[in-house]
């Protein structure tokens, strides 16, 4: 048995995992030879892994992997091609039309490696800063007010700050979901040192039910709440004087409007949408706690005033004169694996590699260091300028490699449409099915997560080595190679790079250059220029800074803790938010909120998570979470099918884009969406199609938080879902949602006419019959090719719940009397949503364990002494449900408590029943 360590493919979180192979060869081990499990050597998870990470290995067996470079005609050509096609088409694009026609769009999931290659290429040689990537939709508010805070886009505190802080804030963060993680470590600290967590969020998200205290805020209202504690902690003569007069700059103009926010505090809580109690009890915790450690993810970073927003939390912190020490202080999480070292090679468009700006010296420096005359003049075009250049012909050559665009941009039927008209479009991916990938006129095949070989820094500043540990499928190859092809084919010198580990040396270098230069800056990576092709590969998880090799292996610790920061005085920064903006609704025709974001058990739009059986269980179509106030504002109930309506899109026809599925966990008047529905899985496309595109004045980021739209609910004859074969082009399809299964696909689908849905694959080779699911009348319709069932139908006028793993397995098998009698049987059954992605639970297991503890110790104890925590513990015991990677905690909670519930009221009734008797 041999291992090999590498890191998690998702989130910011970076978690260290361990391979295991039985077989000593790794290049050709099959996945089936292989394990993983968390490294428990790692600093950020010491062995931990949540459900996304556990399921990793399945994330390989992918139904169809791009193999070989193809041209958008589906012909395949060799790399020799592919790269000679795309120089001429950038060096004809460029000589016509000037360096600022072509553009790179990059993203977080690629290495630092491929990420220093591409921006060389850009910025170095074809003259151009229009190299961006999707961290613009991710982190750019943080890294925009970092750098006005503390001079450099540095994160001060590292994850040990859990265990030390008193009080958490996680302010527009669902960790419990998207940092499981961290999350996890969390309620250790909370279990073992009384750790306060408070959740700041509009809606009672999975974390905020874990929380000690909720601010259920009004959405946007985080900038009024914060800059109304920097007024608070002023008026109540608690900021450090001494620090704020040695160690900031901009005080006095800041607090002066925030003293006047906080001023009337009854006024203030109305705007924040809390009780003046709430606000005064979260307000005193930052006087009677030292070490308050904050930590804001994207219900802060995606608004329009997201960097006024982060500024105002950190200014609290600078008045406290807490950043960089022990417990306290202000951290970002950041999203993706590799979302920081995208932004140490310079990555953004509005950036240069090792933390630098456009200045002329620093331009200097980067043109000497790569031998060329002169690098890109000027910042380029961010992610949503990018795509209006592309839509508005300015941009007429594009690559973009990691990132999926089409489905991940607000206002995204307008960048499918730009893509498709655009001259010529490249595109980097593992599979040829995201919707991306579709448009692209060379589809180059990249090696993926286990293939590649690399770097990724994660949210506290900790290098990892992603190490490759399977042949590379075909002919993909790393995304730093398929740069370095074309830009030698376009005559560039300085891309004859042997390996990912000579890349790495480079861009270490150039950050030893950098420190040189401009020693105030805390990125610096000397120590690890020199590293062998064999210390490279061996390379410890290492945090920066790291100034010597000696530090290599070694934490870099908390920055600024000495008060000296990175700013031309050394002194951080107060910033005055500009109160004049608020975050407006886009329409006057308010009619929801649109907020939207992630689902536990789902990676963006799908590409690597969707065809996991296990992970797509839980939420099988996509939906939208309305409040049940809000059910007759709109002439919905729970269950129905709608699309909606907005500024920038009005489908003429529409068909429907999610199921409405009650919440009275968010606020009336807002609606939420998971970000992660796509053409690819389902008919009715994603929300991004029907968001703007406003962005943050500073970041350039956009505010898909908070959007306005009208719910139009589509009303459909039929609905159900279709197992075995299926014609995605059949008459009349409203409703189309592909779901992958332990043994197949199915589809869930519906019809407005009821002619269409029954017309559906009609043949003369079918069996029909009804049928009964939880007395709801059902159409079945068999579809047979020499006695095998190929197709299995079930329709309905509502929403049919069925089992669906059984029911898919019926296909393939021979149709006779009791097939068929199984298949009613299983029908009839009807079925019960999972809970828990790690073990497989479901709702109904849950239920049949609560009701048996409930019988036991009624049994034992007497009706009135059960106790529901007994029960919980008892069930989890038995079940395991909600004590693997612990995201579901909550759901699974909620869940027995409703059966419990349920019992309860079944057993009152039962008592008055017998008095009414009596
Ligand atoms: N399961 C899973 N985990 C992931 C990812 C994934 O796709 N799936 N993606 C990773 C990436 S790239 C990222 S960026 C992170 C994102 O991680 P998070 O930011 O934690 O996730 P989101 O769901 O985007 O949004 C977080 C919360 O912001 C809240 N919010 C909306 N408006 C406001 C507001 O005005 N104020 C406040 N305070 N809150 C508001 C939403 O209600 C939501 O609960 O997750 C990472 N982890
Ligand atoms: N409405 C709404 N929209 C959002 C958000 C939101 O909260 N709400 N969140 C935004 C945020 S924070 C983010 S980070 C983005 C994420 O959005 P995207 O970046 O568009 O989403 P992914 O699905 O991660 O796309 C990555 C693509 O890269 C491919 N890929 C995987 N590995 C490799 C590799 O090694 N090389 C190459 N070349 N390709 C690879 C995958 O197959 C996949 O298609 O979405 C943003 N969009
Ligand atoms: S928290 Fe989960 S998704 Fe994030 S790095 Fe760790 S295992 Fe991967
Ligand atoms: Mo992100």
């Amino acid at each position: 048995m041999s291992t090999i360590q590498s890191s998690c493919a998702y989130c910011g979180v970076g978690c260290g995992v361990s391979v295991s192979s039985t077989q000593a060869d790794w290049d050709h081990t099959d996945v089936s030879s292989l394990t993983l499990v968390g490294d428990n050597q790692h600093p950020a998870n010491h062995g931990h892994l949540c459900a996304k990470g556990e399921r990793l290995l399945d994330s390989l067996v992918q139904p169809n992997v791009l193999r070989y470079p193809v041209l958008r005609s589906g012909k395949p050509i060799n790399w020799d091609e592919a790269s000679s096609l795309i120089a001429d088409k950038f060096a004809q694009t460029i000589a016509q039309h000037g360096p600022n026609s072509v553009a790179l769009y990059l993203s977080g999931q690629l290495l630092t490696e491929d990420y220093y290659v591409a921006n060389k290429f850009a910025k170095g040689y074809l003259k151009t800063a229009n190299v961006d990537t999707n961290s613009r939709l991710c982190m750019s508010s943080a890294v925009s007010a970092m750098q006005r805070a503390f001079g450099e886009d540095v994160v001060p505190g590292c994850y040990d700050d859990i265990e030390q802080a008193e009080v958490i804030v996680l302010i527009g963060a669902n960790t419990a979901w998207t940092h499981p993680v961290l999350f996890q470590r969390m309620l250790a600290a909370k279990r073992a040192n009384n750790t306060k967590i408070v959740v700041v969020d509009p809606v009672a998200t999975a974390t905020a039910k874990q929380a000690d205290m909720h601010i259920a805020i009004t959405p946007g209202a985080d900038l009024a709440l914060f800059h109304g504690l920097l007024g608070y902690l002023a008026h109540n003569n608690h900021v450090d004087k001494d620090y704020i007069a040695a160690h900031t700059e901009g005080f006095d103009e800041t607090v002066v409007h925030a003293k006047q926010l906080s001023e009337d505090i009854n006024q203030l809580a109305k705007q924040v949408g809390v009780s003046a109690t709430t606000l005064n009890q979260f307000y005193q915790l930052f006087i009677q706690h030292k070490h308050v450690l904050t930590a804001s993810c994207q219900g802060v970073n995606q608004s329009v005033i997201g960097t006024d927003t982060t500024n105002a939390i950190i200014n609290c912190h600078l008045a406290l004169g807490y950043v960089g020490k022990t417990g306290s202080g202000f951290f970002s999480l950041t999203g993706q694996p590799n979302a920081m070292g995208g932004r140490e090679v310079g990555g953004l468009a509005t950036q240069l590699a090792c933390h630098m700006g456009f200045a002329d010296g620093e331009r200097e420096l980067l043109a000497n260091f790569w031998c060329v005359d002169s690098v890109a003049d000027k910042k380029g075009l961010a992610a949503v300028d990018m795509f209006d250049a592309v839509a508005d012909g300015r941009i007429k050559a594009i690559w973009i490699m990691g990132t999926n665009p089409v489905v991940s941009l607000p206002n995204s039927s307008k960048v499918a449409k730009a893509l498709a008209d655009c001259p010529f479009v490249v595109v980097s991916e593992i599979t040829p099915d995201s919707d991306t990938a579709k448009l692209a006129d060379v589809l180059l095949p990249a090696q993926g997560w286990s293939e590649k070989c690399g770097t990724v820094t994660n949210s506290e500043r900790t290098i990892t080595r992603q190490r490759g540990f399977i042949a590379a499928k075909g002919q993909s190859k790393a995304d730093w190679w398929a740069i370095s092809q074309v830009a030698q084919k376009m005559g560039f010198a300085g891309f004859d790079f042997a390996n990912s580990a000579s890349v790495f040396r480079e861009f270490a270098a150039l950050s030893a250059k950098v420190k040189q230069a401009f020693p105030h800056k805390v990125f610096d990576l000397s120590g690890l220029q020199h590293l062998s092709d064999s210390e490279y590969d061996h390379l410890a998880p290492t945090q920066w800074p790291i100034a010597t090799a000696e530090q290599i292996g070694q934490r870099g610790g908390r920055q600024f803790t000495r008060g000296v920061f990175a700013t031309p005085t050394g002194k951080a920064q107060f910033i005055r938010p500009a109160l004049a903006k608020t975050n407006e609704a886009s329409s006057p025709h308010v009619q929801v909120i649109v907020n939207s974001g992630r689902s536990r058990d789902q990676w963006h739009t799908m590409t690597r998570t969707g065809h996991i059986a296990s992970l797509r269980a839980s939420i099988p179509e996509p939906v939208i979470r309305l409040h049940p106030n809000m059910l007759a504002t709109f002439s919905v109930s729970d269950g129905d099918l709608v699309t909606l309506e907005s500024d920038v899109h009005t489908a003429a026809s529409p068909v429907a884009l999610a199921r409405v599925v009650t919440d009275p966990d968010l606020l009336p008047h807002m609606v939420f969406m998971s970000m992660h529905w796509s053409k690819q899985f389902s008919l009715g496309m994603g929300v991004n199609q029907f968001l703007d595109n406003r962005v943050d004045p500073v970041s350039l980021q956009p505010g898909f938080k908070f959007q306005t739209a009208v719910i139009k609910p589509i009303h459909l004859a039929l609905q159900g879902v279709v197992f075995g074969h299926h014609d995605p082009a059949a008459q009349g399809l409203c409703w189309q949602v592909a779901q992958t299964l332990t043994s197949g696909i199915c589809h869930h689908i519906g019809f407005r006419s009821a002619q269409d849905g029954f017309a559906f694959q009609a043949s003369a080779h079918s069996l029909l019959w009804s049928a009964n699911v939880n007395g709801q009348r059902v159409h079945v319709q068999c579809n047979m090719e020499k006695g095998i069932a190929i197709a299995i139908k079930i329709l309905s006028s509502a929403r049919v719940d069925l089992a669906l793993e059984p029911m898919n397995a019926f296909i393939g098998q021979s149709v006779d009397k009791s097939f068929i009698k199984k298949l009613h049987q299983q029908i009839n059954a009807g079925n019960s949503p999972l809970i828990c992605a790690c073990t497989g639970v479901t709702d109904a297991q849950i239920a049949d364990e609560m009701n048996a503890q409930f019988d036991q110790q009624s049994f034992h104890d007497g009706k009135q002494h059960v106790q529901f925590d007994k029960a919980l513990d008892a069930m989890q015991s038995s079940l395991g449900c909600g004590r693997q990677c612990g995201s579901c905690h909550s759901e699974v909670t909620q869940c027995a408590q409703q059966h419990w519930q349920q019992a309860l009221t079944y057993i009152d009734a039962e008592y008055s029943t017998e008095e009414d008797v009596a």
